[in-house]
């Protein structure tokens, strides 16, 4: 069990979302501004759907924060959904006269037909509730409290649109972040924007949505978060882990990622050099590694890049059967979003955060934000002391 950990609670249409986050040192600065922040970059996107007309994200804090600081006790939070209001009846904790009206047509791509039969159900909606990647919003507000603890490290995570729908940005790195926080798709290259929009555009009046690929940068990190000892201490099956969990994402690579499987150990691999003549001194002019040897950080910037698939519920639906009937019949569809790249680009960022908030606590421990920060400063691997970064 990790030290920093966190579990949701809530539906779509339910009265709200709900998280506890555990673990988070005493003295950290935190509030519901900062949070929102991210919930709002969450909310963005050209592309989405008429759901984010109707929500304003907000976090609001029920504990762990006192006067403005973490207190080192369980920090709650709640997200109340707005749109509840119009599914009262539908998604009403007590029984009701008329009930809801169940769904039966199943989903292809989503948690439907699994879901149904997994849980003994007869309708979709229990399923469709909390399968819906409305869920990330609470994944993105305890994001937000990781990545406030980080900040006090110098660590900043960043991320960015890579490709939608097919069209993919030329190499720009690094990548303007101011650029990249004023663009509709979240994509460093303006031109790319336009094609990308175009795409979105497209596939909309098709009925049809688009993926893509999102890029995520993580700076400052020290050396060695991590480790290379068990398979479950290696921070690229971790951050793996935790970027695969984000709905539609169905590929997760580091660096050079890929690519690297075509190539020669001596194109892959970041040479070392002598960083000055100091001993334990060195420095590396590629990162094709991404940031990571042997499942630990090696002081260069982590780089992870997630495939995004296009999302399955479609304003033109694809075959499917009705599970009362057997019978064939067009997949159920209420609302929905065309392209959901951009959003998952600020998932990608709070899901890394997480984990590295996580491996931060590991390696240098503490109750409070002063020990923590006491015994990192004392590693060398921290201070850039050995090496160069
Ligand atoms: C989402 C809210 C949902 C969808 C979307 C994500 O709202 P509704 O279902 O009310 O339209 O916009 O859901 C999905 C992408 C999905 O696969 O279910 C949100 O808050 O991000």
């Amino acid at each position: 069990m990790g030290t920093f950990r966190f579990i949701t609670a809530g539906e779509s249409h339910g009265r709200g979302l709900a998280a506890i986050v555990e673990g988070m040192v005493a003295g950290l600065a935190l509030s519901e501004e900062y949070i929102r922040r991210d919930l709002e970059r969450r909310q963005g996107g050209y592309g989405r759907g008429p759901r984010m007309q109707i929500e304003k994200d907000r976090a609001e804090l029920l504990s762990g924060v006192r006067h403005g600081l973490t207190t080192g006790s369980p920090i709650a939070m709640v997200i109340w959904n707005k749109d509840w209001e119009n599914w009262r009846e539908v998604m009403s904790v007590s029984p009701t006269e008329k009930g809801g009206e169940p769904v039966t047509r199943l989903r292809p791509g989503h948690a439907d037909l699994p879901g149904v039969v997994k849980y003994g159900l007869d309708d979709v909606r229990p399923i469709l509730e909390r399968s819906s990647a409305r869920e990330t919003a609470t994944r993105v507000a305890v994001g937000a409290v990781a990545r406030r603890f980080l900040e006090e490290f110098g660590i900043e995570i960043h991320s960015h649109t890579v490709a939608i729908g097919g069209q993919r940005a030329e190499k720009v790195a690094p990548p303007n972040w101011d650029v990249v926080e004023r663009s509709a798709v979240r994509c460093a290259d303006p031109e790319t924007e336009k094609r990308m929009i175009a795409a979105i555009d497209k596939a909309k009046e098709a009925g049809d949505t688009v993926g893509g690929l999102f890029e995520a940068v993580a700076i400052g990190l020290p050396v060695g978060l991590g480790s290379h000892v068990h398979w479950d201490r290696r921070l690229d099956g971790r951050i793996g882990q935790a970027v695969m969990s984000i709905p539609s994402v169905k590929g997760v690579e580091f660096g050079a990622g890929f690519a690297q499987a075509d190539q020669r150990g001596s194109q892959v691999h970041d040479v070392i050099q002598p960083g000055g003549a100091k001993a334990r001194s060195w420095q590396r002019p590629t990162n094709r590694a991404g940031g990571l040897e042997g499942g630990m950080t090696n002081g260069q910037p982590l780089l992870v890049r997630a495939a995004v698939k296009p999302i399955a519920t479609l304003a033109r639906p694809l075959a499917s059967v009705d599970l009362r009937t057997g019978q064939e019949s067009a997949a159920h569809y209420e609302r929905s979003d065309v392209c959901i790249v951009p959003a998952a680009g600020v998932i990608g960022e709070a899901m890394i955060a997480i984990v590295l908030a996580e491996a931060m606590l590991e390696k240098f421990g503490g109750d409070s934000l002063k020990e923590i920060k006491r015994s990192y400063l004392s590693y060398p691997g921290s201070l850039g002391l050995e090496g160069s970064r």
